[in-house]
């Protein structure tokens, strides 16, 4: 990739390392690879794939990692990229042993992980609580309002009054939780760890418990559900990373029903991946069908779910790292982020057609979903962040009353200071404001921000400084001073009137949820239970079960 060939011509030219072509191959004893491959599973695959081929990050294939060499490597982990990878060892995430550990890891071969059938799935199936023992109608008043808190590195989910604000329970998840979306209905929580594991909550519980769960594959990064009419709370889907696959379960129970594999299908000439692995999942309202980004071929699956057990499956090209996305206002275009391209793919599910690849005008968008707008100035307008730029920007999403604004970039805007890091944007039709995180911008002070925008004026009118107290800082390994990040990712609750936003900690303490009021933008509450370790992505009823962003 271009600016990582600046940054290694710098690193040599700074740190005089040599980029040597003919390394000397690297050695690692077998417990010093097992360690390695998890911790490479842990905190790297997802960017840069299991096979190291690429994707949001750079490819790490040993033709080139050889090339760059130990000292170039070492550097680069410990001290992260403007590109939005993280300091794994100026973070403490990883030891200094770690950190030259994976420096070595990266330049031998990446060993092949492991296949997975719907026999070996079955063994990690279990019914914790059967349909018939579960509540015959919800047992807490508020379960409508009430919000899925991931616990990311605790593996953990914390079920939130959205009214009291207590916490109403805590249940174990998979492995680095990574999202949850709703059933049709609401009832159901459905959450995926990155280890693939799915698992399903029942909010109609006083305390909400897990009542299934399953790991239909080893890595895995989003779950959604049946939406159509027909099919209200049926069948539940997994995209999974590793191995490439879609897997489709039982909505009541989790069982596994079917497994495809999305592998090797690219729209690259002759670029042939077998990891092509399925990344976000969002479920029609109109159509019995899921939309699937298959991140490494560039193609959106429309996945029609009628008949189960033989799926009808449209493969639309688009763009190549198809990464997270939404809904526009209507529910029938899909804009979603290729994101290592800085393009913005549309397709339009009523017709199962791409409608554009539109250039993102920033580097790597990431909208997660996306945040919808019903603008007086220019129509229906979808916007985004990026994570390698300072750009948000706003699409429009309405051919028919407003064509002259439909599928291009109707307004850009930049953040105040350097360095990107926008993960998550967020707004709710019921709040006058958007919000604009930036956990991974390298400043401290500008990492530690709300940024505020108007959604008229579609200009940030206020920047809300996190107050120190709520930014614990703590003593890491050796006494380092390890300080959390800052506010990560936005929900609202139901009726928008508050908008929530999670402290991103690490594990050694737990870090609060800040809840302002959506109008006056004033602190609320703040939710500091200690139970609430590295809280990243937050989840109302309400909002996921009706995609309202
Ligand atoms: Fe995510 C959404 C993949 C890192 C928090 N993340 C998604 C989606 C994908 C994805 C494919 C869309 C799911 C959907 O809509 O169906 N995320 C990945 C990665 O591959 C990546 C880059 C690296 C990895 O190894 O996982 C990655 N993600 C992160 C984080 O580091 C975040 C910030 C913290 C964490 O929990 O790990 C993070 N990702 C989230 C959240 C969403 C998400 C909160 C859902 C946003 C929403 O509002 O729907």
């Amino acid at each position: 990739m271009k600016f990582n060939k600046i940054i290694i011509a710098g690193l040599v030219a700074v740190l005089g390392l040599t980029i040597s072509a003919n390394a000397k191959s690297v050695k690692l004893s077998k417990s010093q690879m097992k360690k390695a491959t998890q911790v490479y599973f842990d905190r790297c695959a997802g960017c840069h794939g299991m096979l190291r081929k690429g994707a949001l990050g750079p490819n790490l294939e040993p033709k080139k990692t050889k090339a760059m060499g130990t000292a170039t490597l070492k550097y680069i982990i410990n001290n992260g990229t403007p590109g939005g990878m993280p300091g794994w060892g100026k973070s403490g995430e990883l030891t200094k042993a770690e950190t030259s550990l994976m420096a070595k890891y990266v330049q031998i071969k990446a060993p092949m992980p492991p296949e997975k059938s719907i026999v070996d799935m079955k063994k990690s199936h279990k019914v914790l609580i059967p349909v018939a023992k579960r509540p015959k109608s919800p047992q807490n008043k508020n379960w409508k309002d009430n919000f899925a808190v991931i616990l990311r590195d605790i593996g953990k989910i914390a079920i939130v009054d959205g009214k009291t604000k207590k916490v109403l329970s805590v249940v174990k998840s998979g492995f680095a939780t990574h999202i949850t979306r709703t059933s049709a209905s609401g009832r159901y929580m459905y959450v995926i760890g990155r280890d693939g594991k799915a698992s399903m909550i029942d909010m109609w519980m006083k305390k909400p418990a897990n009542v299934a769960e399953i790991r239909p594959c080893n890595d895995a990064r989003a779950i959604d559900t049946s939406k159509h009419k027909d099919y209200l709370d049926k069948y539940a889907v997994v995209g999974c990373y590793w191995p490439p696959s879609i897997v489709t379960l039982d909505a009541e129970t989790l069982s596994p029903i079917k497994i495809v594999s999305t592998a090797s299908y690219t729209i690259d000439k002759g670029v042939f991946t077998r990891e092509a692995r399925a990344a976000a999942i969002i479920a029609s309202h109109h159509k019995p069908e899921w939309v699937i980004n298959v991140k490494e071929s560039g193609q959106v699956w429309l996945y029609d779910y009628s008949d189960i057990k033989n799926p009808k499956i449209t493969m639309v090209e688009a763009e190549r790292f198809l990464h997270d996305g939404g809904w526009d206002l209507s529910k029938r275009y899909f804009l979603t982020a290729a994101n290592a391209k800085n393009i913005i793919s549309v397709i339009d599910t009523k017709k199962g057609k791409l409608v554009a690849n539109i250039p993102s005008q920033g580097k790597k968008p990431h909208p997660g979903r996306g945040v919808n707008i019903d603008s007086k100035k220019y129509g229906p307008i979808w916007g985004t962040g990026h994570i390698g730029s300072n750009d948000i920007v706003f699409i429009g999403t309405d051919p028919e009353d407003h064509a002259k604004n439909a599928w291009k970039v109707v307004k850009k805007v930049s953040l105040p200071g350097k360095g990107g890091g926008n993960l998550f944007i967020k707004g709710h039709p019921n709040s006058p404001y958007i919000f604009i995180d930036r956990p991974v911008n390298p400043d401290r002070k500008l990492q530690t921000q709300i940024y505020v925008m108007d959604k008229e004026s579609l200009e940030i009118v206020k920047t809300i400084k996190i107050p120190a107290k709520y930014l614990p800082v703590y003593k890491g390994k050796k006494g380092k001073k390890i300080i959390s990040r800052g506010p990560v990712h936005f929900e609202f609750n139901a009726d928008g009137s508050e908008v929530w936003t999670s402290i991103w900690g690490n594990k050694m303490v737990n870090t609060p949820i800040l809840v302002y009021d959506s109008k006056t933008l004033k602190l609320k509450h703040v939710i500091d239970d200690k139970r609430l370790v590295t809280p990243t992505g937050k989840f109302n009823v309400t909002n996921t079960m009706t995609d309202t962003y």
